[in-house]
């Protein structure tokens, strides 16, 4: 399939998913996240992939929603159109784990992106912020209520209130970013990454990213009912035998992700 505004290519069991819209620092429009979404969507029904980077380029992941496309926009444009928004969510969707690998600026949209994002690595000149608020709008895509649950509310009402931006040792001693690496070996580190996680057995690592991703949306105690549920239910497949059998017999595992 051809794309405008992303790249697309597959190393492995791994889907890399790169934006590419370098003269607008992958500011995000309407095409781009219509591609997007499709490029996950494909690679969630694809049985040969088990994992999917999703990365910008080394100056910029995303330097936020496009201003050029919002600068006009009425209410009804904003609301009745839902432009830029209506695609939003597609990421949510995806079963299978995704990795941000964001080097440069992770701005407005572009960090709410990668906060979507299972989980982030970051180049050690990773820039993260919130600067709506500078442009007289607030962040509509989740940086109210991500940021704080990922860094604090100490932190996210700084960075949402001041516009101001956070590096890449910030946000890692922050708990935004699960690791830092030197921009050039960025894109090496989540694929290798991502290949381990591709490696595992596919259901199990669907079931740790619902049960992970269930403990934003439940009790505690509901949430361990479920996790409870999910591990009786790791026993109906056949890597859970294989996966055993191998540490038994002391030889890695062949899972067949069944
Ligand atoms: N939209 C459109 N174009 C952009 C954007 C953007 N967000 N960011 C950068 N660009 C363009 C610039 O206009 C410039 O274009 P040109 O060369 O044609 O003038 C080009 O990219 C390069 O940018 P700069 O010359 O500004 O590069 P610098 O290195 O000087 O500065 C910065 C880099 C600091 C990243 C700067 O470009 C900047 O501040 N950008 C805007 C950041 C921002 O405010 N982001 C938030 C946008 S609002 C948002 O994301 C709301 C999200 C709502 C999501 C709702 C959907 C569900």
């Amino acid at each position: 399939m051809d794309y405008a505004n992303i790249l697309v290519e597959v190393q492995g069991r791994v889907g890399l998913i790169r934006l590419n819209r370098p003269k607008a620092l992958n500011a995000l429009n309407d095409d781009l996240m219509n591609e997007l979404g499709q490029a996950l969507l494909n690679f969630d029904a694809d049985d040969a992939i088990g994992c999917i980077v999703l990365t910008g380029s080394e100056k910029a992941f995303a330097a936020g929603a496009d201003i050029t496309l919002m600068a006009n926009y009425s209410y009804m444009d904003a609301y009745k159109g839902d432009y830029i928004t209506r695609n939003w969510e597609t990421i949510r969707r995806i079963r299978k784990p995704v990795i941000a690998a964001v080097a440069g600026y992770a701005l407005g949209g572009g960090c709410e992106l990668a906060m979507m994002c299972d989980f982030i690595i970051a180049a050690d000149n990773a820039k993260f912020g919130q600067p709506e608020i500078k442009l007289g709008i607030i962040p509509g895509a989740g940086g109210t209520q991500r940021l704080p649950r990922a860094v604090s509310k100490a932190k996210a009402m700084d960075l949402c209130l001041t516009a101001r931006m956070m590096d890449a040792a910030e946000a890692e001693r922050a708990g935004l970013v699960s690791r830092i690496v030197a921009a050039d070996k960025l894109l090496d580190e989540a694929m290798d990454a991502a290949t381990v996680i591709a490696g595992m057995s596919l259901p199990i690592v669907m079931m740790v990213k619902e049960s992970v991703n269930r403990a934003y949306e439940t009790t505690l105690s509901e949430g361990v009912q479920f996790e409870r549920r999910q591990f009786h239910a790791t026993f109906a497949t056949e890597d859970q035998k294989e996966g055993m059998r191998a540490f038994l017999e002391k030889r890695p595992p062949n899972f067949t992700h069944k």
